[in-house]
């Protein structure tokens, strides 16, 4: 193998793939352009990597929607409400990804602790697989008439099954788990089609493995790797863990008849004596995932170096890799014309982390000398970064370190509530959104007008308090007790606060995948973090001026802030957060003098940065929340903090969210049947609490007696005086056409459900 990346970019290094995908579903184009344009980006990505001069290409890293979609597919997992449907295989795979008609799609939920999301595949005990897809064959055809010989990219079968759910038609005590076996059959007849096309390697991720995994799940990876490694008609097998250490599943493949193990290092080194103590290493390829994939800072060439210095010998061969796939960082630094030179010289993006592989393969077997000249600009732009002086406020370090306890603390919430009462006299069961309104086409013209210089300062102002004057005076005319701007100035709720503070870098072109053809741009956080100005607060009070009825001030948590961006790796996480959180806590003691009465601090991703394993859980969520509390506990008793919160799966931070001390937390709840409120009042959730009664996720509008059914539903669990009714999401991505009969039925159902309290 020698140098390798785990896998690489695919929606185009300009978005591509995003643009045919989506002009195939609106009809632009048809099968064959859409086809054309993959193969064109795909193409390019080998030749690329090829060229670069990696040891080993990885092949099948492109995918029309999600790796994991594909694996099912290429499987024939697909649940028969797809198949039924009859139509050809990519709409048929796009059915299972977006859904049609009545037909919903696959659930979609988070990869790992990344910000990119996958299709959750539903196994019964009826799935029938079998080798439905042959696109990874395809593809390694197809690079090798390019002339490179790929190491296909597969999920590997067991996290395949970990990450599934049990189909509807699935007994109580079914897993997806229970059909290793046929599924590793499966698995074995495509691993002898790869070989006899050519293939000398595949490599079978297993990332499930880096989480807390139980003895039956062991067992089946021990189970797998024997009977797959025992064929005789097979490529070479590489297993990687990632995101985190591989644990006791490290000695459970070090035994197993592979042929390679990938670590990544940049998660957690194991110990030098754990590594020594497995003798099955010595005649495996140890592949050191030393290029970190989900962070964009240069690699420091002289410690991994030394780090994979410490391995050798403990493995027949060591090789060189990243962390994990480069699905997780944009393309190319080159593509960056704004970002400041200085900031641009210490990143790293795919393209870049690529060489960075190289160059230390070649170190590993030949020697510094052959690239020592690479060696020595790495470690001078390691050394500028470290010594930098726009990386240190020495301001902002005072004040870190002049924090108090008291600074994350409020009076109590009885005292609190009194005073809130007394202030906003809002009736019981009060109504709100949760921040955002529909983003018109016109709207997006004046922010995309401002950033071309099309349009002046005063122009965009005028525009935007036009819009939010719309928004204010509709929320007035549809009753909603407490109001919102709509955030009509904002791209995107991380990206518009990184804009806006000191010590973050934004890109032009740094796109990640973090859904089908969803991207987002990740803001990076370079320096300590201040906030020069007040951001929020001229339209905040602008719509607050238009009206008597209460504004809630918006603003997003430190925790998301952190969750959504590329981070600093010079200091522990738990310190970065505190640093946005003061400047979070600036804003929200400026909204408050300004007179705004309700401040929202949202949370989305205070679930997503939760470590993998249970042992490192309790000290994020220790910084998390302090991160919160700090951003949230300046303001006086009488002012009221509500927070959001986007995911239905509570309970692993169920204590968390008591923690966060919230005057008011929304959350998802509409599809669980308000069930989370019975496990909030479980764990001693007594405060104010929005179960979103509306799905915005869908297009559809519920009807008002819906919402009175999920009302009186969390009226079981939840007095009337703490029980708010508002949608469960920002409603950002939806349209006025649904968004304003939606709301006029939630307002009729929270009347209605008052009239009968009395
Ligand atoms: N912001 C950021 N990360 C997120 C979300 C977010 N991660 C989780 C979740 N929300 C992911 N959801 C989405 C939803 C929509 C889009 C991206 C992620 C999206 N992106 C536009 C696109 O790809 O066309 C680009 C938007 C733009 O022009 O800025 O629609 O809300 N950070
Ligand atoms: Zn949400």
């Amino acid at each position: 193998i020698g140098s390798t990346v785990l896998g690489y970019p695919r929606i185009g290094p300009d978005r591509e793939l995003k643009r045919a995908l989506e002009r195939y579903w609106a009809s632009t184009i048809d099968e064959a352009h859409l086809r054309d344009v993959a193969r064109a980006v795909r193409a390019d990505t080998v030749r690329n990597l090829h060229e670069a001069g990696l040891g080993s290409v990885p092949g099948n890293t492109g995918s029309f929607y999600d790796h994991v979609l594909d694996t099912a597919v290429t499987f024939g997992a697909i649940p028969p409400r797809y198949t039924r449907l009859g139509l050809g295989p990519l709409d048929t795979y796009f059915a299972m990804a977006r859904g049609v008609g009545p037909v919903p799609p696959l659930e979609m939920t988070k990869w790992f602790d990344t910000n990119y999301h996958y299709l959750v595949p539903e196994i019964g005990p009826g799935t029938r697989f079998a080798l439905t897809d042959r696109t990874a064959l395809d593809h390694f055809r197809e690079a090798l008439e390019q002339g490179v010989r790929t190491r296909p990219v597969l999920v590997g079968p067991v996290t395949f099954l970990l990450l599934s759910k049990p189909d509807s038609e699935a007994p109580a005590g079914f897993t997806p788990l229970d059909t290793v076996d046929d599924l590793v059959a499966v698995y074995a007849e495509l691993l002898g089609e790869l070989h006899r096309a050519g293939a000398e390697w595949v490599q079978l991720d297993e990332p499930a493995f880096v989480a807390d995994r139980g003895p039956a799940e062991l067992a089946a990876l021990a189970e797998t790797y024997r009977v797959l490694g025992s064929l005789t008609d097979r490529p070479n097998i590489f297993v990687p863990g990632y995101f985190g250490d591989l644990g006791e599943a490290l000695p459970v493949l070090a035994s197993a008849p592979i042929e390679a193990i990938g670590l990544d290092l940049r998660a957690g080194a194991p110990r030098v004596e754990d590594l020594a103590a497995l003798p099955g290493l010595r005649d495996k390829t140890l592949v050191a995932g030393l290029v970190d994939g989900r962070n964009v800072w240069r690699t420091d060439l002289d410690r991994a170096l030394s780090t994979a210095a410490t391995l050798l010998g403990m493995a027949g061969e060591v090789a060189v890799g990243t962390s994990c796939s480069l699905l997780h960082v944009p393309y190319d630094v080159a593509a960056e014309t704004r970002l400041d030179p200085q900031v641009a010289s210490w990143l790293a993006f795919a393209r870049q982390k690529v060489d960075e592989v190289v160059v230390l393969g070649r170190a590993l077997s030949e020697g510094r000398d052959p690239v020592a000249d690479e060696l020595t600009a790495a470690r001078e732009t390691v050394a500028d970064r470290a010594r930098a002086e726009r990386v240190r406020d020495e301001r902002v370090r005072r004040r870190l370190a002049a924090l108090r306890p008291e600074d994350t603390r409020r009076e109590d919430y009885e005292t609190r509530r009194v005073a809130q009462d007394d202030s906003l006299r809002l009736p019981p069961l009060p109504t709100t959104t949760i921040g955002s309104f529909p983003q018109t086409t016109d709207v997006r013209r004046a922010r995309a007008a401002l950033r071309r210089g099309d349009l002046d300062k005063a122009g965009y102002t005028a525009r935007m308090r036009t819009e939010i004057e719309r928004v204010v005076r509709l929320q007035e005319e549809l009753g909603l007790d407490v109001v919102v701007h709509g955030e009509p100035e904002r791209n995107d709720m991380v990206q518009y606060f990184a804009e806006h503070l000191a010590g973050f870098a934004e890109t032009d072109h740094g796109w990640v995948q973090s859904y089908g053809s969803r991207c987002v741009r990740p803001p990076i956080l370079f320096g300590d973090v201040s906030r020069p100005a007040p951001i929020t607060v001229e339209w905040a009070t602008y719509a607050q001026s238009l009206t008597d009825k209460p504004v809630k001030g918006m603003l997003t948590g430190p925790v998301t802030i952190l969750a959504w961006s590329f981070v600093r790796d010079d200091q522990p996480l738990g310190d970065t957060a505190k640093q946005v959180a003061l400047a979070i806590r600036d804003e929200v003691a400026d909204l408050e003098s300004a007179g705004l009465r309700v401040i929202q601090v949202d949370e989305p991703a205070l679930r997503e940065l939760l470590p993998l394993r249970v042992g490192r859980q309790r000290d994020y969520l220790d910084w998390a929340v302090a991160a919160f509390r700090l951003a949230t506990s300046g303001v006086r008793a009488d002012t009221q903090i509500h927070t959001h919160l986007c995911y239905s799966e509570f309970g692993d931070v169920i204590d968390a969210i008591v923690a966060l001390d919230a005057d008011v937390t929304s959350i998802e709840a509409a599809r669980s049947r308000m069930e989370v409120l019975g496990d909030l009042g479980a764990v001693g959730f007594a405060r104010g609490v929005g179960p979103g009664v509306y799905d915005i996720h869908s297009p559809r509008v519920p009807e008002r007696a819906e919402m009175t059914d999920l009302l009186r539903a969390a009226l079981e669990a939840v007095p009337a005086h703490r029980l708010w009714v508002n949608p469960d999401c920002g409603l950002k991505t939806r349209g006025y056409a649904e968004v304003e009969p939606a709301l006029r039925h939630l307002v009729a159902a929270a009347t209605e459900v008052r009239g009968s309290l009395a």
